[in-house]
């Protein structure tokens, strides 16, 4: 079994592996720890990481970045209107309204989902992990932004999936820093000591993360998360792109911007401007500090401080990684605003991914690493909504509110004689980085009224998991026995269903599978640290509850589950058939490359041996009717041969090699011989 964690990034992916006893981050094949999240498609195969990212100029509509954020979203959704103009390539309306990419792939137009495009990159990430550790890798841990919403989050996984990964968890940016920064340390306070308060700040290519983590021996727990989803480093990138565009159009009359090549460079050239200013500004016309106006990172800061009541004293250190938090005038703000210096216990790039692994590690059976126990924290506070076709039970209360802890499980019940729909959405949309408040609809079916004609009890479990995602995660009904006065008196004492949801906001201690139970909270179910599995392997707080179970029955129910902008399952099917269709057309295509590059290599190798170590075993006529040969090969590889079936290829090293091996063997034959004798004599 695979240890891998991947940071998913924006602009860069980083990978890190469970070797040799430790974490370690790994190199791809151009000995480059960082993977560009670019993809791009060719008449022949797909072109992924470095490679993409290397001849985005010259196959500009076909190469695919800056997608991270089309998860999840509504090709009329306004993010990605904002975003279409910049890109040099199509984005496309699907049939279920969400965002396509749509590129040349094979000589003919495609349209990908943004699951498909994340899966391509999925896959390269993958084969490097494979080939790192020299195995199949399929368990891992990936990161997402922590602002995600629940749309975002189910696409990324489906992502995972197409990829044909087993994502153990999809966790936030900053929680799996916080994981990298705790599990090593030896000196965190002890469990009764007051916890250890560390912010964390991660600003990225697209967006900027700031947590507040108390750290006790052994655990972690998120106090609070902030972010502005669309603040990174490129926003540094296109404040310089805009001021040359302005200038080159005053200076030399020329619109940039009509040129998407143009554009593509400008880009390029301003990030390393950007770097260059970060190193030395003193050097430079430009001075990033005049660019710095309309951008303050510490007003996130600030936000996330007040609200949790928490002074500077509160705070032990502040620990910054995400690349763009190398500009200089970043740094001094942050140090200014918390008062302390930065600590620099972590490699800015890697963490995420060493804390995605270290996450996978945890979970993994087959991999010892020390407990830790993470309790994340709800993003953005879910109501659920209540109603049913013919009774006007409707009502709503708030299950999860903001930075209550996740992943977490509670109980509701609901006295209901048929079945009723739960519509669970986000409370608050003004403070919701995406355009729809809505998570899904989830229909408790197959509720019946009780023998007498009362209305059943219904126990039905919500759950913000080990993704961040919330779920309906089971449903019973319980049945009153024959001959029960007492209980049924006791049920139609308990609240209406209207005003039940808070009310009966009741949440059960729930054992773990190692069957360790929490026990912080008995009253709700703080599961915070158990491992997430197949809704079954549980014991199921609705099934029994405080009473004996020889008195109630409990029926599951099955629930129907809609969830906003999800990928329908047998198309997600599909897509997993297809990607390992374009990964074996890779295969081909690279295959059929060697193939071809054997010819070219055999060919050179003989023409130089030809007129030097072969020289003596041919006459000079049958040396010229050979060098002929390889000159008609060399054309023909330049001409009608450049693109050939892979077999052609073979075909034509075989033929080459009738001529050449006779000349090889005479050659070695020859030099075999004196050492043959040599090995006789020594042995005689
Ligand atoms: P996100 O976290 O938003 O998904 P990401 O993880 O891909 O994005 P990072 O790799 O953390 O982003 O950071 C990339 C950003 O950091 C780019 O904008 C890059 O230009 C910027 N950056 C890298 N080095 C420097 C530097 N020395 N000075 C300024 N900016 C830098
Ligand atoms: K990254
Ligand atoms: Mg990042």
């Amino acid at each position: 079994m695979s240890v891998v964690g991947i940071d998913v990034g924006y602009q860069n992916c980083h990978i890190a592996v469970a070797r040799s006893g430790g974490i370690e981050t790994i190199a791809n094949d151009y000995s480059d720890r960082c993977t560009p999240a670019y993809v791009s498609l060719a008449s022949k195969n797909r072109i992924i990481g470095n490679a993409a990212k290397s001849q985005i100029i010259t196959n500009f509509k076909n190469t695919v970045h800056g997608f991270k954020k089309f998860h999840g979203r509504a090709f009329d959704d306004p993010f990605v209107q904002g975003e279409k103009p910049k890109l040099p390539y199509s984005l496309h309306k699907l049939a279920n309204g969400n965002t396509g990419i749509k590129v040349r792939y094979l000589d003919e137009d495609k349209v990908f989902t943004v699951e498909q495009i994340t899966a391509m990159l999925l896959t390269k990430l993958k084969e490097t992990s494979e080939a790192a550790l020299k195995k199949p890798v399929v368990d891992c841990v990936l990161s997402v932004p922590s602002f995600f919403t629940d749309a975002e989050r189910r696409s990324v996984f489906d992502a995972s999936q197409i990829a044909g990964l087993n994502c153990l968890r999809l966790i936030n940016d900053t929680t799996a820093v916080a994981l990298a920064y705790g599990i090593y340390k030896q000196d965190l306070p002890s469990a009764e000591e007051k916890p250890r308060n560390v912010v964390f700040v991660d600003l990225g290519h697209s967006s900027y993360q700031v947590s507040i983590t108390a750290f006790n021996k052994g655990k972690l727990k998120v106090l609070a998360t902030a972010f502005d989803p669309y603040l990174g480093g490129r926003n540094f990138d296109e404040v310089l792109v805009d001021y040359f565009c302005e200038d080159f159009k005053g200076r030399y009359k020329l619109n940039v911007k009509e040129n998407p090549r143009a554009v593509l460079r400008l880009h390029q050239e301003c990030e390393k401007l950007k770097k260059l200013m970060s190193a030395n500004s003193s050097d430079l016309p430009l001075n990033i500090e005049c660019f710095m106006n309309d951008i303050d990172v510490t007003v996130i800061a600030a936000h996330v401080m007040n609200k949790n009541q928490l002074s500077r004293d509160d705070i032990y250190a502040v620990e910054l990684v995400g690349g763009a938090t190398r500009t200089p005038s970043v740094k001094e703000r942050i140090i200014k605003f918390f008062g302390k210096e930065i600590s620099t216990t972590l490699n800015a790039d890697e963490a995420v991914a060493r804390g995605c692994a270290l996450q996978c590690a945890i979970l993994s059976p087959a991999f010892k690493v020390r407990e830790f126990c993470i309790t994340d924290v709800v993003p953005f506070p879910i109501t659920l909504r209540w109603k049913s076709p013919t009774d006007d039970g409707i009502g709503e209360c708030e299950v999860f509110s903001k930075n209550h802890a996740a992943p977490f499980s509670k109980v509701i019940t609901f006295h209901k004689k048929e079945p009723f729909d739960l519509e669970a959405f986000y409370s608050t949309p003004k403070d919701l980085p995406y355009p729809d408040p809505r998570i899904g609809c989830f229909s408790v079916q197959n509720v019946v009224p009780q023998a007498d004609g009362d209305s059943s009890k219904v126990k039905v479990k919500v759950r913000v998991n080990v993704h961040g995602i919330f779920t309906v995660s089971g449903a019973s009904l319980i049945e009153k026995q024959k001959g029960e006065a007492g209980e049924e008196g006791q049920m139609d004492t308990e609240p209406l269903v209207q005003n039940e949801g808070r009310a009966e906001d009741q949440t059960r201690m729930q054992v773990d599978q190692e069957g360790q139970s929490q026990t912080e909270q008995p009253s709700e179910e703080a599961n915070a640290c158990s491992k997430e599995g197949p809704p079954g392997d549980k014991q199921d707080p609705a099934a029994g509850g405080s009473r004996s179970r020889s008195k109630v029955k409990s029926i599951d129910l099955p629930i129907a589950t809609n969830t906003i902008r999800q990928v329908n399952r047998d198309v997600l099917n599909d897509f997993v058939d297809y990607e390992r269709r374009m990964i074996g057309q890779d295969k081909l295509e690279k295959e059929r490359n060697d193939a071809k590059n054997a010819v070219e290599e055999y060919l050179y190798d003989l023409r130089n041996k030809l007129c030097g170590v072969y020289e003596k075993y041919i006459t000079e006529e049958e040396s010229s009717r050979l060098s002929l040969m390889l000159e008609d090969t060399e054309n023909w590889l330049y001409e009608e041969g450049e693109d050939q079936p892979k077999q052609i290829y073979v075909d034509k090293l075989d033929e080459l090699k009738r001529f050449g091996q006779p000349i090889e063997d005479k050659h070695r034959e020859n030099e075999d011989r004196p050492r043959a004798f040599e090995e006789l004599g020594k042995k005689l």
